[in-house]
């Protein structure tokens, strides 16, 4: 049994993390915490909120009397750390919440669990998991071979750098202090709970309110796209058998442009509009309502600065020392995620509009600090 804290855990891939680990390690103590952000959403985290199999605290990572009263609370031997901003497109237009929270927080966080697990003898038991991305390697070209683990790192927009400063107080308190901690750096993510500012909910959405599908530049650009869940179960293999002051790439082996991505999925709406009739009275904008092709809505837009062309992982050290490998197949996964996005209307309404933001700031009785 382990005292397990999850950063972000209202975030898309928190989320999913925390229902991943809670079915994985039924006697886990999970705390949460999460700043709440335009991100987050705890939702499906209520159950578990109200049957008490999770505690949830809202709250900043850089609070270090929070973090640290947390600590000494629950006594953490793992720490899975998520929280960031992590959208590219906001770090370009306001990029200081991303040094706050990217850089500063992740220093906060890894401070106090270092003090605590030394002060408590922990050293040698616990672990430190930093989430991070693929985006700190940079950029590559058409021919490039895919980034290991030893890429250099060249991060190009402004999150990057963040994330790529927070992985490197991460190394040096691992080579500095003895923190027992591990990275990962991962691909594209894609399934339930993504907030619809990022490609493929926005595109699923779009297309079913009948808006232009905004691609960035000629749509050329590639990602390595992986689904959510895979992501979890190899950061729940790495945080127990992977090795501390390592560093494990993660990716889906899923390469796609994004002219093809959002092309595919606008076929697998047209197709689900085709097999279920009663989806033209729900969307009746959507262009498959009227039996034509959400295609027609695809606007090629100007390009987003710095624009990283290609994003590629060589995962291999995570299949040959751990045995982690994807599962879920791109085509199969988007299906499963636009159906996803179908059954669960009432969700991205509440995030588009901004509702359940100010409904959660208002009525939700959370703790707020311990
Ligand atoms: P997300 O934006 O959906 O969720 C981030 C969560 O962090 C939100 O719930 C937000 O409220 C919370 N948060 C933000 N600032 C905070 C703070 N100061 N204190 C506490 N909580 C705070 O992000 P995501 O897509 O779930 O990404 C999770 C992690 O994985 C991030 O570290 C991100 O850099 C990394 N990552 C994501 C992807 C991807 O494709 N989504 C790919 C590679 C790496
Ligand atoms: O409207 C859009 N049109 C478009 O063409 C949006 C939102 C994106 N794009 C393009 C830009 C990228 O080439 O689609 C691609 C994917 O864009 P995002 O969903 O914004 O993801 P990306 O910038 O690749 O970063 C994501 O993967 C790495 C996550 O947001 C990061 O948190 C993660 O670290």
């Amino acid at each position: 049994m382990q005292s397990v804290l999850i950063t972000g855990g209202a975030g898309f891939i928190g989320q999913n993390l925390v229902h991943a680990w809670r079915a994985a390690q039924p006697a886990d103590r999970l705390t949460i915490v999460d700043a709440m952000t335009y991100a987050a959403n705890v939702r499906s985290l209520e159950p578990l909120i109200a049957d008490r199999s999770i505690e949830f605290v809202k709250g900043d990572i850089g609070d270090a009397a929070l973090m640290q009263r947390l600590f000494d609370e629950h006594k953490f031997s793992r720490v899975a750390h998520l929280a960031a901003e992590s959208h590219v497109d906001r770090s370009i237009s306001d990029p200081e919440a991303f040094l706050q929270t990217n850089v500063l927080g992740t220093f906060t966080l890894l401070k106090t669990a270092l003090d605590f697990w030394r002060a408590a003898a922990m050293l040698d038991t616990a672990r430190f998991l930093h989430v991070s991305t693929d985006e700190v390697y940079g950029s590559l070209g058409p021919a490039d071979p895919a980034f290991t683990e030893s890429s250099p790192y060249r991060p190009n927009s402004p999150y990057a750098a963040s994330k790529a400063s927070s992985d490197h107080l991460v190394r040096a308190f691992v080579a500095t202090y003895g923190m027992p901690a591990l990275i990962t750096n991962c691909s594209n993510n894609y399934g339930p709970y993504q907030h619809p500012e990022k490609l493929i909910p926005l595109m699923i959405i779009h297309a079913l309110e009948g808006k232009p599908l905004p691609v960035y530049g000629d749509g050329s650009n590639v990602r390595d796209w992986l689904h959510v869940s895979d992501h979890c179960d190899a950061l729940m293999n790495v945080i127990e058998r992977g090795r501390t002051g390592e560093t494990y790439n993660v990716g889906g082996g899923n390469e796609r442009n994004n002219r093809d991505v959002v092309g595919l999925i606008c076929d697998t709406i047209d197709a689900a509009f085709a097999s279920d009739t009663r989806l033209a009275a729900r969307f009746p904008t959507c262009p498959a309502a009227a039996a034509g092709s959400c295609r027609t809505l695809i606007t090629y837009v100007t390009d987003r600065p710095g624009h990283d062309h290609r994003y590629a992982i060589d995962a291999t050290k995570l299949a040959t020392e751990l045995g982690s490998r994807c599962k879920v197949d791109f085509e199969r996964g988007l299906k499963q995620t636009v159906q996803w996005y179908l059954d669960h209307e009432t969700w991205w309404r509440d995030v588009t509009s901004g509702a359940y933001k100010a409904w959660i700031d208002k009525n939700y009785g959370f703790r707020r600090a311990v």
